[in-house]
Order: structure tokens, then C-alpha cells, then sequence
């Protein structure tokens, strides 16, 4: 199904008045404080957040799997939702597709169904943490860090096939996030794991066209509980600056250990240049794969902050970094879960966009710690939503996206063109 126009112009009519007075008195705050808020609006409307296919049906944990009915149970659909997604919020503006769950079979009627929705291919993910039916070679004990070449050729080629998917999709760049661990000490011999990984990813590279980039993601722990090959931002950079200028670390939300400092390692990555790709989600214990800015909503601003501040000091020339959500769950209907998190995401950066910089880098000169406190406060502190809702607006968007989803009674429609117990492809 398609959401008209008409239908977002009409909700929204019953917003006007009060959204608009919320909005006045954000705007008069920002004028006194010197902000140009329709500069702010701006970036906020550039802003767009990649959809992966994987969290368009519900997720799932190890115990279990329920529908919530309506699932898109092929790519065509999933494109369709991300099409809804989009026309109600104008910020999902692209959508990754994880490879092979989700191999387009005509590219050109996949190509022209995103484009009618407004959509590009984003990143293209690889996957080597499952066999697949009618596989060769098992990745039980690994992949690109197999100590068989075989296997390690095997994983190589898939990635360089989904290469050449993302190619013919338009895609620029492909993700790989590798499951090889050890579970047991001993189990692994850490230097050749990583020589391994090394020598495989500039296989790799090697496939990807001059205008590609290769992003490298990091996990501590999971599914191998002892070793991971690639377990922090360390190794991932150390990996990329080992397989070319084109290669850069993927930094995905969940996957650090408690409490660690994300913000300061978006700061060094983007200074190194080597900050290709951001996967959004939340957690409170491990990779919980949460509704963004749910748990943690204040680091969700600093390390906002510290990607407007490399965006905005860009003296290393790092690439625009991909945005993507990487999230999902077993309880909300995820088209709703991921409006959430858009919102999440905009309000985070929306508040980043206006910390005072200029005053906060004398602050720090001084030496002021309370001022610096203060003026990151001040911001954080600041309630954007009528902003971020006002960007939305003008970009033809809901005022209220899930207020709207719901009144035209989304789901249920999807329930009736899908049936009740299908379940979405991956995961
Ligand atoms: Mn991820």
C-alpha cells in the first residue's frame, strides 16, 4: 500500500495549531540565541537513515519467534514498507539489503520499485555467520579466518558476489561483520585468525570498484563467547588501514562492552579518517538491539556531537559517514519501532546541531569545566521535537507519523493483503 499525499496533508491540518505555536516558541528561543533555526531544519531534512531489510519483519531472540502479521515476505514488500516508512517520516530515504536473504531476483523492477518510493541502496551486507542451503564448505568454525583455504576462498567469493549485487542495485559499499571467534581458549591461534582475516579482506578488496568502500564491523563477544577476530574499533581500524584507502570501521551501537566510551571513539575514528559506517540501535545489557535513544538517550547526543564536530572539522577528509539502523525486536510492530527510532535519532541530532560549539572550545581552553558541563547541557536540555516535526513537514512528512500510521490502520491492512503468520525472510 501507498500513503497519499492528501492523507499526510489532512492529518497533519489537525496538528497545525498547536504544532505551530510549539514551533513559534522554539524559534524565538533560537533567534534570541543567535541560531538560524531554518539552517538547523535543513540539515535535519538532508538527514536520511538507511532501513536494513532485516528489521522490517519482527525479530527475533534465540527462544522464539512471533508474527505480528502482515510481514513482507519478499523483497518487493520490504521495499514497499520501507516506501511507508519513508512517506510518513522523509527521513528513511535508503534501504541495505543483507545478502542472501534477500537477493533481488529482476534488479531492474527491484531498482525502479525503490526509486518510485524515493529510495537508493545503501550499503549491501555480506553474510558468513550462516550456511546456506547447498553450501560447500561450513563456517561452523569460521570464515575469512578459517584456517582452510577452501572455506576462506568459499567466504571470499560471497562477498565479492554481493559485490556485484550492490553494483548492479546502485550500492556503494558493502559491510561485513564476521561471526569468527573461538568460544573455548586455545580453540584459536589469535595471530593467524587475524592474518587470515587480513589476507581474505584484501582479497576483498580487490573485487570493490574505485568508487566502493569496505566497511569493517566489531563485536567483543557473540556469537563466540571467548575471542572474536575483529572485537573492538582497534582491530577493525588496524584491519582497514592494512586493506586500503577504501576500507574503514563500522561502529555499531550494541556492539561495545558496558559503559564504554562510543563518543570518544567516533571522535578518533573520524580524526583518522576511518570512520565509514554507523549502526544505530540501543541497549542496556549487550547487543539488545533496542529502539534508539530509548536506554541511553544522552550518549546518543555526545556521540552526535562528536559526529557534527568530525563533520563540521573535516581535516582528515573522512567519507560521509552511512547511517544506518540496525535494530529489531519481538514485541512492537517493527514499522512503528522504527519511526521510534528515527525520531530518536533526529531529536539527538537536532540537539547536537545546536551545542555552541564556538563556546565550548573556550570553555575547554579555559579550562571551565562547569561552563563546558553547562553549555552541552543547555542543548541536550533543549525539547527539538516540534523541530524535528516541523523538518518533517516541510519535507511533505506527518507532523505525528505514528499517530497517522495508525489512523489509517496500517497493519491491518498490510494483515490483509499478507495473511496473519508469515514471517519476514533472515534473522
Ligand atoms: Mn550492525
Amino acid at each position: 500500500m501507498n500513503i497519499m499525499i492528501e492523507d499526510i496533508h489532512g492529518f497533519n491540518e489537525r496538528f497545525l495549531t498547536d504544532h505551530t505555536r510549539k514551533f513559534n516558541f522554539i524559534e524565538d528561543q533560537f533567534n534570541r540565541a543567535h541560531i538560524n533555526v531554518q539552517d538547523i531544519i535543513e540539515r535535519l531534512r538532508t538527514f536520511q537513515v538507511a532501513i536494513p531489510s532485516w528489521a522490517l519483519g519482527s525479530g527475533a531472540t534465540r527462544f522464539g519467534r512471533f508474527s505480528i502479521g502482515g510481514e513482507p515476505a519478499t523483497l518487493e514488500d520490504k521495499i514497499d514498507d520501507a516506501g511507508l516508512l519513508h512517506a510518513l517520516t522523509r527521513s528513511a530515504g535508503s534501504i541495505s539489503l543483507h545478502i542472501p536473504w534477500d537477493i533481488p531476483g529482476d534488479i531492474d523492477a527491484i531498482k525502479q520499485k525503490a526509486a518510485a518510493h524515493g529510495l537508493f541502496f545503501d550499503a549491501v551486507n555480506s553474510n558468513t555467520f550462516q550456511d546456506q542451503r547447498g553450501q560447500k564448505f561450513s563456517y561452523k568454525f569460521g570464515s575469512l579466518c578459517h584456517s582452510s583455504g577452501d572455506v576462506r576462498q568459499q567466504a571470499i567469493e560471497h562477498n565479492v558476489e554481493v559485490v556485484e549485487i550492490g553494483k548492479a542495485l546502485g550500492s556503494k559499499s558493502i559491510t561485513i561483520w564476521l561471526a569468527d571467534g573461538s568460544s573455548f581458549p586455545g580453540q584459536h591461534d589469535f595471530r593467524r585468525a587475524y592474518q587470515y582475516t587480513q589476507d581474505s579482506l584484501r582479497e576483498i578488496y580487490k573485487s570493490l570498484p574505485g568508487d566502493w568502500r569496505m566497511f569493517i564491523e566489531y563485536k567483543p563477544y557473540e556469537p563466540n563467547f571467548y575471542s572474536m577476530v575483529i572485537p573492538d574499533w582497534g582491530t577493525s581500524l588496524s584491519l582497514a588501514e592494512g586493506t586500503g584507502v577504501n576500507a574503514h570501521t563500522l561502529v555499531d551501537l550494541g556492539h561495545h562492552l558496558p559503559n564504554t566510551n562510543i563518543e570518544q571513539i567516533v571522535a578518533i575514528l573520524m580524526m583518522k579518517g576511518r570512520l565509514g559506517g554507523f549502526h544505530f540501535n540501543d541497549s542496556k545489557y549487550g547487543d539488545d538491539d533496542l529502539t534508539v535513544g530509548n536506554i541511553h538517550p544522552f550518549q546518543l547526543f555526545l556521540i552526535f556531537n562528536e559526529l557534527i564536530r568530525g563533520i563540521e572539522n573535516n581535516t582528515s577528509q573522512n567519507p560521509d559517514p552511512a547511517w544506518m539502523i540496525d535494530a529489531s525486536h519481538n514485541l512492537k510492530d517493527p514499522l512503528e519501532d522504527l519511526m521510534q527510532s528515527l525520531e530518536g535519532i533526529n531529536i539527538a541530532f537536532a540537539q547536537a546541531l545546536i551545542v555552541n560549539r564556538k563556546a565550548l572550545r573556550e570553555a575547554q581552553e579555559k579550562n571551565d569545566v562547569t561552563r563546558c558541563q553547562e553549555l552541552l547541557q543547555e542543548a541536550y536540555r533543549t525539547d527539538v521535537r516540534s523541530l524535528v516535526a516541523e523538518a518533517r513537514r516541510q519535507s511533505n512528512g506527518a507532523i505525528d507519523p505514528i499517530g497517522l500510521y495508525r489512523h489509517l490502520d496500517v497493519r491491518k491492512q498490510l494483515i490483509g493483503k499478507r495473511g496473519k503468520h508469515g514471517f519476514a525472510t533472515g534473522l
